[in-house]
């Protein structure tokens, strides 16, 4: 087991070409890249977040400055975030909003306004097996909840890699913040809502762990419930 983790850190060490979100699916048709996503810091290296305390941490934007266009998405449509590649790492994915005050594009995201809409954690078995079925996807794709208030929001993609988070700041975060305008919602009251940074600490089951030996026997999903409207 101890060779197959390095086999698998020395694979990724060699694939210098990771994954970013730059595209969301809406209507069924893929926006072009980062027009509708702020493009991250990564978009050229793709190198992941490793401190999930830092600024960039919420969506990885402090070199490049970059706002996006919004776009429209009816409440209760499917909504896709998309992979400029495929999520090839084992983890799992978050994808948590945030309603801005006013105009989104000249938003920052700050304070506790996030709540997750989204998740696909891991499936473990006890101890016998644990396998991730965000592995592999080329995206998620999502249903923006039918009760969610019209208004401009940040929608945060978080895939967490997790081979080689067995030690501190071993979790490879690969973020990305899209602009939405949600309309024909309703009134529903989202939450619970968190802070980002700050929802974790970095010490959580789920982001520090060995997910190879012992096989883990459960999964916690890092951050708070998925509130679905
Ligand atoms: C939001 O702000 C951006 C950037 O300043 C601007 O281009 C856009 O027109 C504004 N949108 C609205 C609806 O005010
Ligand atoms: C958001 O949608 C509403 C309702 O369709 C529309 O009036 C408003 O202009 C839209 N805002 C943006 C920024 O697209
Ligand atoms: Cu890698």
């Amino acid at each position: 087991m101890k060779l197959l983790a390095s086999l698998v850190l020395s694979i990724c060490a060699l694939a210098s070409a990771h994954y970013t979100f730059p595209s969301l699916t809406v209507n069924g048709a893929v926006t072009p890249e980062w027009s509708y996503v702020r493009k991250t810091n990564n978009f050229n290296s793709q190198a992941p977040v490793t401190d999930v305390r830092s600024a960039d941490f919420r969506c990885y934007t402090s070199e490049t400055r970059a706002t996006a266009s919004t776009i429209n998405v009816a409440a209760g449509s499917q909504l896709g975030i998309k992979s400029n590649g495929n999520i090839y790492h084992a983890g799992v994915v978050n994808v948590y909003m945030a309603k801005a005050p006013s105009n989104v594009s000249t938003w920052d995201g700050s304070g506790n306004v996030w709540f997750k809409v989204y998740q696909i954690p891991a499936v473990t078995n006890g101890g016998s097996s644990i396998t991730f079925p965000a592995e592999g996807l080329t995206g998620v794709t999502f249903t923006i909840p039918r009760s969610l208030p019209n208004g401009q929001y940040l929608v945060r993609m978080e895939a967490i890699a997790l081979h080689s988070a067995s030690s501190a700041n071993g979790a490879q975060f690969y973020i990305s913040c899209g602009q939405i305008n949600v309309t024909g919602g309703g009134n529903g009251n989202p939450g619970p809502l968190v802070a980002i940074p700050g929802v974790y600490s970095g010490t959580e089951p789920g982001i520090l762990i060995n997910i190879y030996y012992p096989i883990p026997t459960t999964y916690v999903q890092p951050g708070p419930a998925v509130w679905s409207g």
